[in-house]
């Protein structure tokens, strides 16, 4: 199983910059560091708090404080997901100033994009998008400011950037706030991915659920066994909001109790759109490959069924419909050789 979840094509909808920065992309950043010795991510079957997590973000954070790190970070994260036969990736990062090292909000965008284009001119097969986070944290004035930068760069890349994303720890904050902020970004052609229910949050959840967004980041705790409402499953599936999965980051950040309770299979089994994605790859010491791996063990899939999750996840991506069919050619044409390799029928 390994061997096949490695060569199907794939689609990345949720992945955070940061999180997803390998060992050798932060050896290469310690290394222009003093004294920074720290642990960055967890190892494989460890457990955290959720307020763990967003510690090795932080950590993360004070090696990319400056241009050159966001665009070494940026460039080393997209051959990786590539290697991993990533073939369409969204990677949403929030903007972030450093005045000690001259780094603004801009200059962070525009480190990342070009990264991007970088990767884009080496012909590398695999295609980027970006989206602008809001780290609920930071209050509304910053979710506006996020907005506005977004559509200004959405000018210059009209190809690049494609959303807006709300994440950050989900027990800071209220969500309902930056409803206008999200209503602008919509008007303006951004799409909204949202952090929803990663723990119970019955206050927020309904009034983002009928914005609608156009995709939900995790939503652990929607459904009424884990604390969320069925009126909230019901919406969810009157919208047909599809939902990005990610199994490991949940487990370890403890927000699910172990994987067979996880909400994949709650949502799968209503044929909901469901999205299998990394979260934060290097935080969390995982890849696609072995998400989709242990989707397939966690939940008995078969390949033909793996087959269906990459393919059907182009679907949810916020590209346009000519690229998306551009792209699944590349399922088309890696069909006849998976199916002789691993002697089956797809
Ligand atoms: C909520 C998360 C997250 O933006 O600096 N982030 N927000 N839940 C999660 N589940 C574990 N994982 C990552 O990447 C790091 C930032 O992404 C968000 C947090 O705001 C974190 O600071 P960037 O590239």
């Amino acid at each position: 199983m390994e061997e096949f979840c490695k060569m199907l094509p794939k689609v990345e909808l949720h992945a955070h910059i940061n999180g997803s920065v390998s060992e050798s992309t932060i050896e290469k950043l310690v290394a222009t560091k003093q004294k920074l010795d720290h642990q960055f991510s967890f190892k494989k079957g460890s457990t955290a708090t959720l307020k763990e997590c967003f510690e090795k973000f932080r950590l993360i954070h004070q090696l990319t404080d400056n241009v050159d790190a966001v665009y070494q970070v940026t460039y080393d994260v997209i051959q990786e997901f590539c290697d991993d036969n990533v073939r369409y990736l969204e990677l949403r990062s929030t903007p972030r100033e450093v005045t000690e090292t001259g780094m603004t909000k801009e200059l962070y965008v525009d480190a990342v994009l070009r990264a991007i284009r970088d990767c884009e001119a080496e012909n590398l097969d695999i295609e980027v998008k970006l989206l602008l986070a809001i780290d609920r944290r930071n209050g509304v004035q910053v979710g506006q400011d996020t907005v506005k930068l977004a559509q200004k760069f959405r000018e210059s890349h009209p190809d690049l950037v494609v959303g807006i994303d709300l994440s950050g720890d989900p027990s800071v904050g209220d969500g309902r706030d930056f409803i206008p902020v999200f209503k602008e970004a919509k008007d303006f052609g951004l799409k909204l991915a949202l952090h929803l229910c990663e723990v119970p949050a019955l206050q927020e959840t309904m009034d983002l659920l009928c914005l609608p967004p156009d995709r939900i980041g995790h939503g652990t705790c929607l459904h009424p066994e884990a604390g969320g409402t069925q009126e909230f499953v019901d919406t969810v599936l009157t919208h047909k909001t599809p939902l990005e999965l990610c199994l490991t980051s949940n487990l370890i950040g403890q927000t699910v109790p172990d994987l067979d309770n996880h909400q994949f299979k709650f949502w799968y089994e209503k044929q909901h759109p469901c999205i299998i994605c990394t979260d934060d790859k290097g935080v969390f010491s995982t890849s696609l490959t072995e998400e989709y791996q242990l989707a397939a063990v966690t939940f008995d899939l078969s390949p033909n069924d793996l087959w269906r999750l990459s393919l059907d996840s182009m679907n949810y991506a916020f590209c346009e419909e000519h690229l998306k069919e551009k792209l699944r050619e590349k399922w088309k044409a890696a069909k006849p050789g998976m199916e002789k390799q691993f002697n089956l029928k797809l």
